[in-house]
């Protein structure tokens, strides 16, 4: 019988790394209900689409079988396979080492968000099992792990080749540890929402979705060359549109900016911010940086058209938002976040970056297109109308209220 090596100062390693995870589980995916057992897939991705970013890959398939189990497969480079300076396969070290991403060399491998950055070794350790196909170099290579530890003997540290090919890609398939997970049922709602989402922000990437779980498949496929003005132009889709869509763009303190906006005809605000691909519900220094900037924009053309007199105060920042669908997305090189749920965008030169490019970019936007300006401007007034017969209405209760109390006091 094939003895299993002796346990190394590596292994030993994994096993306290995979035990960390598999005891607090919620600190590494957020929760084990159905929405951290999406995040698996969210994971796994994730890693195809730095795959894309960095230019080697157009095409993701995420299938949900009807085991119970995921897979994603990409046409990428296939993830490196040769021995390792630890005394493993790269791609082992991967899928057992806490944070191994990014350790090759290459730096533009995460520049999408991840899930707080923690890799597939997270989804490795919560799976029953996970298997690997690699296709590289002409040939397919293949791994097994079960909650997280390896299951195949490798000779001269190398990963068994199964198969030849002419591809190059990698598929995972995972099966979600019911141990670890109040539910197992994937979500296909949120996760198609997801990956349209990522299809969005990544115009020429190609993402296939399907679902074999229910009596006939499900199938849909995801491509987005418009990007984020095509996600702008959905949001919209069923709206009456004051004007056509904006798209900026522009680059400063190595930040890249992507800025998508456009006015309906409904009383709120829904501006969505994105940094490396992720959103960011909590929002932060991306839409504060654009929110002051459009704001003092705005109140600049309504002065020199006299829209604002001297002795009118400026529109407030939900006055000039009234009515706007945005998308905001940056690239940034090291974002950090903060919040609740750690989804707020908190690097102060992400706000210059975008409030510079915002500037810059809606005035030359406007100035060539008066027309979408004059409406703009319009939405606002309109917001600022409603607002200020608000506010006199509140004031006027509350001297009503205090009128009452005094004659109840016997005061008047
Ligand atoms: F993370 C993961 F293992 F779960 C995973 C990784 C899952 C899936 C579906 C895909 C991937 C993945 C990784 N796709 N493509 C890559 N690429 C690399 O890891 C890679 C390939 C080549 C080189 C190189 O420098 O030659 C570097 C990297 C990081």
């Amino acid at each position: 019988m094939a003895k299993k090596s002796s346990y190394d100062a590596s292994s030993i390693t994994v096993l306290e790394g995979l035990e960390a995870v598999r005891k607090r589980p919620g600190m590494y995916i957020g929760s084990t209900s159905r929405k951290g057992l999406n995040h698996l897939v969210y994971e796994i991705v994730d890693n195809s689409v730095d795959e894309h970013l960095a230019g080697y890959c157009d095409h993701i398939e995420v299938v949900l079988e009807a085991d119970g189990s995921a897979y994603v497969k990409d046409n990428g480079r296939g993830i490196p396979v040769e021995m390792h300076e630890k005394g493993m396969p790269a791609e082992r070290l991967v899928f057992t080492t806490l944070h191994a991403g990014g350790k090759f060399g290459n730096d533009v491998y995460k520049t999408s968000g991840g899930l707080h950055g923690v890799g597939s070794s997270v989804v490795n350790a919560l799976s029953v099992w996970m298997d690997v196909q690699i296709c590289r170099d002409g040939q397919i290579f293949h791994d097994r792990f079960s909650r997280g530890l390896p299951d195949l003997e490798l000779s001269d540290g190398l990963l068994p080749v199964i198969g030849k090919t002419k591809e190059t890609g990698t598929t995972i398939r995972f099966l979600p540890d019911p141990e670890i997970f109040e539910v197992t049922r994937f979500s296909a709602t949120d996760i198609k929402s997801r990956l349209h989402e990522t299809a969005y922000l990544n115009p020429s990437l190609t993402i296939r979705f399907e679902d074999r779980r229910g009596e006939t498949p499900y199938a849909e496929e995801y491509h987005e060359p418009d990007g984020i003005m095509g996600y702008i132009r959905d949001l919209n889709r069923n709206k009456e549109q004051i004007c056509e869509p904006i798209c900026i763009k522009g680059s400063s303190e190595g930040i890249e900016v992507e800025i998508a906006l456009q006015y309906v005809n409904e009383f709120h605000e829904n501006v969505l911010g994105f940094c490396n691909n992720i959103y960011n519900a909590e929002g932060g220094t991306h839409l504060t940086g654009f929110k002051s900037a459009f704001t003092s924009v705005i109140n600049n053309y309504a002065r020199e058209l006299g829209i604002l007199k001297e002795k009118d105060a400026n529109f407030t920042g939900s006055d000039v938002r009234n009515g706007m669908t945005a998308v905001i997305s940056v690239r940034h090189p090291d974002p950090s976040f903060e919040g609740q749920t750690k989804t707020k965008l908190d690097n102060q030169d992400a706000a210059r970056a975008v409030s510079k490019v915002t500037s810059e970019e809606v005035v030359h936007y406007f100035d060539r297109n008066l027309e979408v300006l004059k409406n703009v401007l319009s939405c606002a007034e309109k917001a600022a109308k409603i607002r200020k017969t608000e506010e006199r209405a509140k004031t006027n209760m509350q001297a009503e209220v205090l009128l009452r109390q005094q004659r109840e006091a016997g005061q008047l």
